[in-house]
């Protein structure tokens, strides 16, 4: 049987009445459409003159990859003018950015992170793209927008998805009715349907952590890892895998294809931050399709859809994947605090 594209999903999401407005179909379209032209630079590696740094950081006070930069201003120019957003923030820049007054405005706000993993871009290891849908407050079209109407809790978004760009590049989406995943058919340039009704296992053998930082974390943390590496004969009954590619699109991926747990938590290297990874345009993302495959996402503590958040590039510590293995890492917490 001939398989869908992303248009025709889309369409028949829009037609099933399934909160799929036209616009927010554009939006979606236009986001897979920059990312293949985001996959395109990042291929070409050395061959483009586009790997290594720039002199410039980021807000976040990260050295600026060239494609990081890059990535930006595709995902950038390729929505601002097509009627369906009300503006932008990004992991690239302090501030938000409003729609140029000679296009049209829309309810929409986009935020991303254009290319997550940038330290892995100059040794070919997967990176991504990672998009967050949010809607202007009581829908207000073309409103004056503020860094304000983005502070939404993870839970009001509407869509949430990510472009994986490895050996193949694939897209993962949900606006709420469950988790798809298209590949890019590169000779054709179209987005092919080729994972429906994707479910993240509740149990798993494998977690994704940063190893070299255990010195640092928290004792709830402490105490889940080393009952995983305690294996057979230690309290879990069986042994455990471990992976961490330090790109979280390529660790996410993983896990929501085979189970897993991925935790980036607090840890007390700079006390003052909840954690490394940024709610807005990282976690929560992240977790809205976790969720909708059937997984948790907390941040130790709480649910990570339910955190009410204050700055744009504010920052959460991340526990997510398989349901059992996250709610074992908050019973560790909240055991912790008893
Ligand atoms: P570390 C990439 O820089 C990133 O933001 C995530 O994609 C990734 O999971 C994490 O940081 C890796 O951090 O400390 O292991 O390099």
């Amino acid at each position: 049987m001939k398989r869908k594209t992303l248009t025709q999903y889309l369409v028949e999401q829009q037609r099933s009445g399934q909160s799929m407005k036209p616009e927010l179909r554009l939006l979606i379209e236009t986001v897979a459409r920059a990312c293949k032209t985001i996959s395109h630079a990042v291929s070409k590696g050395a061959l483009g003159g586009l790997l290594g740094a720039l002199e410039t950081e980021n807000v976040q006070g990260e050295v600026q990859k060239k494609l990081d930069v890059i990535s930006n201003e595709v995902l950038l120019e390729a929505n601002e003018w097509g009627g369906h957003l009300a503006a932008m923030a990004s992991e690239e820049m302090e501030t938000i950015h409003l729609i140029p007054n000679r296009y049209p405005k829309g309810e929409f706000l986009l935020l991303f992170d254009p290319l997550d993993g940038s330290s892995n871009i100059d040794v070919n290891v997967s990176i991504g793209t990672i998009f967050s849908v949010l809607q202007m407050p009581n829908g207000v079209e073309g409103a004056d927008v503020t860094e304000n109407e983005f502070l939404q809790p993870g839970r009001a978004q509407v869509a949430a998805g990510y472009a994986v760009y490895g050996p193949q590049t694939v897209l993962m989406l949900t606006i709420g009715q469950g988790v798809v995943g298209f590949t890019l058919d590169r000779e054709t340039g179209s987005w092919i349907l080729t994972a429906e009704d994707i479910t993240i296992p509740a149990d798993t053998k494998e977690f994704s952590i940063n190893m070299s930082n255990m010195r640092h974390w928290a004792p709830p943390v402490r105490r889940y890892i080393d009952e995983c590496l305690a294996g057979k004969t230690g309290p879990r009954g069986k042994d455990f895998n471990m992976r961490w590619i330090a790109s979280m699109v390529a660790d996410v991926h993983r896990l929501i294809t085979r189970g897993g747990i991925f935790m980036y938590p607090w840890d007390s290297r700079e006390p003052n931050k909840p954690g490394k990874l940024r709610l807005m345009y990282e976690a929560n993302p992240m977790s809205m399709l976790i969720e909708q495959a059937g997984g948790a996402a907390t941040d130790g503590n709480q649910r990570i859809l339910d955190i009410q958040p204050t700055t744009l590039h504010q920052r959460v510590g991340v526990v997510l994947g398989s349901k059992n293995e996250v709610e074992r890492v908050t019973q560790y917490h909240q055991e912790a605090q008893t």
